[in-house]
């Protein structure tokens, strides 16, 4: 077993079963660098952006980390099932992941319920002892979170500027938000 991570996320089909794909992603998510930052020195990480770059499914990475969101879960489960056929550890985590945990669980070797920032590092000690669990879910008390690794998006055909979070979570309870599905409001 390597000390490398990829993390992919992973762009929706189309209409037609095509993958979307953009030139540019002007705005980019933070899950990515901020797993990358979560992550201890000895790991190498590298972070694809489907919607912008191809998927490496030559990498020699074999802890393969996809987060997922909605739209493209079809694709998710297709990546995933692609990695775990060559014989790779896929982790599913994200928003979709997080409200579905047991349908995620048919396509991945662990699944992280919620917020990564108090299970990552836990997962990946019992990762490189061979002692993966299949779920990992600690609710954050605290938000206290490193700085994402933007430099690891700075070669990206991403917009001229970067994100920063501000919080998680919402105090509004919005039915049809899944910011109040996963949060309740918290
Ligand atoms: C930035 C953002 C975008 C950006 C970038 C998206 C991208 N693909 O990278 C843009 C503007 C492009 C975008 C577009 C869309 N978005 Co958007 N977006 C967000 C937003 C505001 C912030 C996400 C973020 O960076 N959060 C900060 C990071 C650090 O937090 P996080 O993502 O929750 O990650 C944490 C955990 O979830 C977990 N985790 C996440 N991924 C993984 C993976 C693994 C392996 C593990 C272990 C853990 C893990 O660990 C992280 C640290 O704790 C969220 C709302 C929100 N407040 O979160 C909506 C949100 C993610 N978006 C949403 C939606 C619906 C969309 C669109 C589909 C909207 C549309 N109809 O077009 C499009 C999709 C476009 C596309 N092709 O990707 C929904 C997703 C709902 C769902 N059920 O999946 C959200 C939750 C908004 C909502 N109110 O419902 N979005």
């Amino acid at each position: 077993m390597n000390k490398k991570i990829l993390l992919i996320q992973p762009t929706p089909y189309d209409q037609h079963g095509v993958l979307v794909k953009k030139n540019r992603l002007f705005f980019v998510g933070l899950a990515l660098p901020l797993l990358a930052a979560l992550t201890p020195e000895e790991y190498e990480v590298e972070l694809c952006y489907e919607t912008i770059e191809d998927v490496p499914f030559d990498t020699d990475a074999d802890l393969i980390g996809i987060s997922s969101m909605g739209h493209a879960v079809h694709r998710t489960i297709d990546i995933a099932n692609k990695f775990r056929e060559m014989g790779k550890t896929v982790v599913l985590g994200g928003y979709m992941v997080s409200l579905m945990p047991e349908e995620a669980q048919k396509y991945a070797d662990c699944v992280m319920i919620g917020d990564a920032e108090e299970t990552w590092g836990e997962m990946l000690a019992d990762y490189s002892r061979g002692e993966l669990k299949k779920v990992y879910r600690k609710k954050l008390t605290k938000l206290e979170t490193p700085l994402p690794r933007y430099e690891l998006l700075l070669n990206k055909k991403i917009g001229n500027f970067l994100p920063v979070q501000a919080g998680r979570g919402c105090p509004k309870t919005c039915s049809f938000c899944s910011v109040y599905c996963l949060y309740r409001g918290q």
